[in-house]
């Protein structure tokens, strides 16, 4: 089994290379992020606690997030591997994170860091606003959502890189470029 964590600031471009990655290596995808809209949208009593700290920038709480993850791996037994993508944001979702896989025997292989400058990020994220109708596109919040990545989940870049799993790649260049940099890593470690 390989296991990826894709990992980068707000608008670094998980989502837009997660979809590259699960179509060249037919690894199970796993976002977060998706899930709680998903939540959102059936308006699910998950969904309902986590919209309020989604509008408001915030890092939902871990035992929300934490449950959804052990529900998937749970769901999926037979996957070849899986990407988390915008998983874990914090270093409580990363040690649940590796205990879970540790009981299936076993862990995560990579983890790739999109590195891209706080402009760029915020453009991109304005940009989406004119037309992903996502409550959490817009000025204040992706600032809130900036500031919450660098209080609490850039500590999870850390843990990852004491177990030398860290690799950093440049995000800033075109998509099929970053996708290059991310496969070129990928087939190193799988
Ligand atoms: P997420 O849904 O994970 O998403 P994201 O951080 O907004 O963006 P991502 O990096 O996936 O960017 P994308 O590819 O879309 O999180 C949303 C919220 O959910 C969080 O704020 C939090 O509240 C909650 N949440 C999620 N997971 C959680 C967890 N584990 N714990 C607690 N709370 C959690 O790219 C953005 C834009 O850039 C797109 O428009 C794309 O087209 C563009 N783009 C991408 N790559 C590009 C490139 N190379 N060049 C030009 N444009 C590019």
């Amino acid at each position: 089994m390989f296991n990826l964590i894709l990992f980068g600031p707000p608008g670094s471009g998980k989502g837009t290379q997660s979809s590259n990655i699960i179509k060249k290596y037919n690894l199970y995808h796993i976002s977060t992020g998706d899930l709680l809209r998903e939540e959102i949208l059936n308006q699910t009593k998950l969904g309902i606690e986590a919209k309020k700290f989604m509008d408001e920038g915030q890092l939902v709480t871990d035992d929300l997030v934490i449950g959804m993850i052990g529900n998937k791996l749970d769901a999926n037994p037979d996957s070849k591997g899986f990407i988390f993508d915008g998983f874990p944001r914090t270093t409580a979702q990363a040690v649940a994170l590796d205990n879970l896989l540790k009981s299936k025997g076993s862990k995560i292989n990579v983890l790739i860091s999109l590195e891209v400058p706080e402009p760029v990020l915020k453009q991109r994220l304005l940009e989406r606003g004119l037309s992903s109708g996502r409550s959490d596109d817009n000025e204040a919040t992706i600032d809130k959502r900036i500031t919450e990545y660098k209080n609490k989940t850039e500590a999870v870049a850390a843990y990852y890189g004491d177990k030398n799993l860290y690799v950093g790649i440049k995000g800033d260049d075109n998509i099929d470029q970053v996708f290059t940099s991310i496969s070129n890593t990928i087939d190193k470690y799988i």
